[in-house]
């Protein structure tokens, strides 16, 4: 016998999810990374959202720990990926987005800003004259404004920096996947101390995120487990940062944030894995190339940072 009014229920929830996607997150507790997987489901074309590559760095052993569990939900989801997104070029883990590739497929992005990353980093690194500064390791390079699809949900970036120079954020149907500018309301800001980063410029970053309508979802990059707080969380809204954000919510000026910004960061050392994360990642996550003896060495420059 048909159900008419199933029928119909169903194809309301359809219609209501149209454009709406998928959300799976992965948290890797080494570095407080939040890696996600954003499907359509009517098409099941994906993206995965800055991966993460495990790396130890006593050993300098990496492993797939990591990424796996993401190759193993896109596999039994019966997902096909067309990107891998990176928010930025990460200072505190490396990026999997090659392996990634090699096992899903998809092309590899970044904001367009990256090039001045490369500029500053492959300065630090004395990296080889064949490495490349002008984001072509890359398979794609976002502009602010960029738009494109994943199966039928739509995708705008905007380029939000602060935290680096290149970051964007990817606004993704109904959700804003924002990358270092801002974590959970009780933790409030990234840090703007790296090279190139800049506490006023993220601060306008921000703000301009938190014009968007506040049912808007945001998702983090990071959860640092502030205290008073037991588990991790990575999922708040445009409306709860404007009136709870720790740094920046609605009434703090401009003034008043660079000024707490600055301070905080004078006190914060730098990430456990900032120099292997950021000679990898400055390579869209492809490690140097190995040397006569076949072997891949990271440089570690002395007293620079
Ligand atoms: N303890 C972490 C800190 C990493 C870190 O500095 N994270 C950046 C984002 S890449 C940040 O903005 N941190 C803000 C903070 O620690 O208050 C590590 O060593 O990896
Ligand atoms: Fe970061």
């Amino acid at each position: 016998m048909s159900d008419e009014a199933l029928a119909k229920a169903a194809g309301q929830v359809v219609a209501a999810r149209k454009g709406v996607p998928v959300i799976q997150s992965f948290f890797d507790e080494t570095t407080f990374t939040v890696t996600y997987v954003v499907h359509d489901a009517e098409t099941r074309r994906a993206a995965v959202i800055d991966s993460v590559l495990a790396y130890d760095p006593a050993s300098g052993g990496t492993s797939f720990d990591a990424a796996d569990p993401v190759i193993a939900y896109v596999m039994d989801q019966g997902l096909t990926v067309d990107w891998l997104l990176e928010t930025h070029a990460h200072a505190d883990h490396l990026s999997a987005a090659p392996y990634l590739q090699k096992k899903l497929g998809g092309k590899i992005a970044i904001g367009a800003h990256i090039c001045e990353v490369q500029q500053t980093f492959g300065k630090l690194f004395n990296a080889e004259p064949g490495f490349r500064r002008d984001g072509s390791d890359f398979d794609q390079l976002w502009k602010d404004g960029d738009s494109f699809n994943i199966g039928n949900v739509a995708v705008t970036v905007l380029h939000v920096p602060g935290h680096t120079p290149a970051c964007v954020a990817y606004v993704i149907g109904d959700a804003v996947f924002v990358g270092d500018t801002m974590f959970m309301p009780d933790y409030g800001t990234a840090r703007a101390d790296f090279p190139g980063g800049d506490a006023r410029t993220l601060f306008r970053s921000l703000r301009r995120l938190l014009e968007l309508p506040p049912e808007t979802r945001l998702f983090m990059c990071h959860d640092y487990l502030p205290e008073g707080r037991d588990h991790y969380v990575w999922e708040t809204t445009v409306a709860e940062q404007r009136r709870a954000n720790v740094h920046a919510h609605d009434g703090v000026s401009e003034d008043e944030f660079v000024a707490m910004r600055e301070a905080r960061d004078r006190t914060l050392d730098m990430p456990r894995l900032i120099l292997p994360s950021v000679q990898v990642n400055m390579r869209a996550g492809h490690l140097p190339p190995a040397e006569d003896n076949g072997v891949t060495y990271l440089k570690i420059p002395v007293n620079q940072l």
